[in-house]
């Protein structure tokens, strides 16, 4: 059984955003014409407090994208982006939502960031998303959304990791930064993690 995950396709990383990723809404088309070829359809959605510590703005005299130590987690400092029940943490007007059966939330525990949609990035609290897939017999898991060298790097990595045989839709994403894409890149090549195309799946 196959598996989409949807990671991250929410308006404050589309263009506008508050955290917009550059071309981020191109990413819609390409993923809801994937949506019928899988049997299974899953999202995630990045849901902060407000006043999450992945905020600069939760840091007094820091700034946006500076790099501080989160209880011993380097931590890239954000704008304020997806706070739970905003606008800008819904997913986009234009996702086709009619086939996601279920939504996975992360971000929510203040004091630690989750790009993954399997673990925080300190590993200490998992979403249930590993149990959920083998509960309903998903062996190949397929990524894309946003961001490519975020959410949907640390999402295809985890997969790999939990042993779904992972694909990385490399169409269906787009990315904050190149620098931080190509490290995701060569990652992922590394541990086994297929790179494709949407045409390719
Ligand atoms: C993301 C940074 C902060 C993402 C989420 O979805 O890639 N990036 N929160
Ligand atoms: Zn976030």
């Amino acid at each position: 059984m196959k598996a989409l995950l949807v990671v991250d396709v929410q308006n404050d990383f589309l263009p506008g955003g508050s955290l917009a990723v550059p071309h981020g809404d191109e990413v819609i088309p390409v993923i809801n014409a994937l949506q019928s070829r899988f049997d299974l359809v899953v999202a995630t959605q990045d849901w902060h407090p407000g006043g999450h510590l992945s905020f600069a703005s939760a840091h007094p005299g820091k700034n946006p994208f500076e790099i501080t130590d989160l209880y011993g987690l380097e931590q890239v400092l954000w704008p304020d982006h997806c706070v739970q029940g905003s606008e800008g943490a819904e997913f986009a007007a234009a996702l086709e939502k009619n086939r996601i059966a279920a939504i996975f939330r992360k971000g929510m525990h203040p004091e630690v960031d989750s790009y993954s949609g399997f673990f925080d990035n300190g590993r200490r609290y998992a979403t249930g998303l590993t149990s959920y897939l083998r509960e309903m017999n998903v062996t190949e898991v397929y990524v894309g959304g946003l961001a490519a060298d975020y959410c949907v790097y640390y999402t295809a990595k985890d997969a790999a990791i939990e042993g779904f045989e992972t694909h990385y839709i490399t169409n269906a994403t787009r990315h904050i930064a190149s620098d931080s894409y190509e490290k995701a890149i060569s990652d992922l090549r590394e541990i086994g993690v297929h790179l494709i195309t949407a045409e390719e799946v």
